[in-house]
């Protein structure tokens, strides 16, 4: 079997489907937007993304894709076998997917951060550099408007910051003693609190990032999900073997020195933080030179 997977890895809910193909073994490739028009013809639907291709098969919405994934490759299941379990699993699922994403949005379009969320978006589509200055207006008001709409937006920074870091001391008492929520593999809950804890560290937030390295049972479990659910490359295609595990993500990031992937992971320790903010830079620097990988939209 294999996937197309439409959207762009900056976005949380395509890094969910990302991890859950990737879990499940299929292989993808990833179909990255050149223009907002994409997202109307990829899913005419929502207009959203991420939308998978699987067989004849187009999908849409990251809970239906691996509602249906789930169907379609049953081992290892996303959710637990255990009812009880499996409806925790699933609202954590949906919380995460529509309530932590907003605090995201907030944090990424609160003035404090307005600007450099802006500058990774627009830096992540392939537009000639001309047209970059009306881009920058049209996404602030756009996508902010979105956030502030939502109503968290609005509140000061300090509160948002405050009440995340709660839902965070929340999620670990839910965590507790287990690996992963409520069970000891991986479910879509873990699969979606991945995909909103990897784009609160992706650069924009600095605030979220902190939050996150000051709770190290919350970071040690991000990378657990990480290297649980990284890509599995081919014994052939693995980097050279490094003393410490940095995790599927952070490794990948490092590999972006040489190989240009439209992608800035989140990090985790202080130490690989600052060298992959380095490799991440230098990376969006020459994709935004380059051109030569259009990613769109939104998170
Ligand atoms: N519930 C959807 C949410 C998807 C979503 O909000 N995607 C954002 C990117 S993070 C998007 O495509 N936004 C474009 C828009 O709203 O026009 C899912 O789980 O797939």
């Amino acid at each position: 079997m294999q996937a197309k997977l439409f959207g762009s890895r900056i976005s949380p809910f395509v890094e969910k489907v990302a991890r859950a193909l990737q879990l499940k073994r299929v292989p993808f490739t990833l179909v990255a937007p050149r223009s907002p028009a994409d997202f109307k013809r990829w899913n005419p639907q929502t207009r959203k993304m991420p939308a998978v291709e699987i067989g004849a098969q187009r999908l849409f919405d990251s809970t239906l894709i691996l509602r249906r994934l789930d169907q379609l490759v049953p081992e290892p299941p996303f959710l637990d076998r255990d009812a009880a379990v499996a409806a925790r699993q699933r609202f954590l699922e949906d919380w995460s997917d529509e309530s932590l994403y907003w605090y995201a949005m907030a944090l990424r379009w609160s003035d404090a951060n307005t600007e450099a969320t802006t500058t990774q978006v627009v830096g992540s589509i392939s537009v000639p550099a001309a047209l970059r200055p009306v881009l920058k207006v049209i996404l602030r008001r756009q996508i902010r408007g979105q956030a502030r709409a939502q109503g968290l937006a609005r509140l000061p920074l300090e509160t948002i910051v405050d009440e995340l870091g709660r839902r965070f001391d929340e999620l670990l008492v839910w965590l507790g003693d287990r690996p992963y929520f409520f069970a000891d593999r991986p479910s879509v809950a873990d699969l979606a609190l991945f995909g909103q804890l990897n784009a609160l560290q992706s650069g924009p937030t600095p605030q979220a990032e902190r939050l996150v390295a000051e709770r190290p049972h919350l970071a040690d479990y991000f990378l657990r999900v990480d290297t649980a659910t990284a890509e599995r490359r081919a014994e052939s295609d693995r980097p050279a073997a490094r003393g410490v595990d940095l995790g599927g993500a952070a490794e990948r990031c490092l590999g972006q020195l040489g190989r240009l992937t439209p992608r800035r992971p989140a990090v985790h320790s202080s130490t690989t933080r600052r060298a992959v903010r380095k490799a991440s830079s230098a990376s969006s620097r020459e994709m935004s030179a380059s051109a030569s990988v259009s990613v769109s939209s939104s998170p």
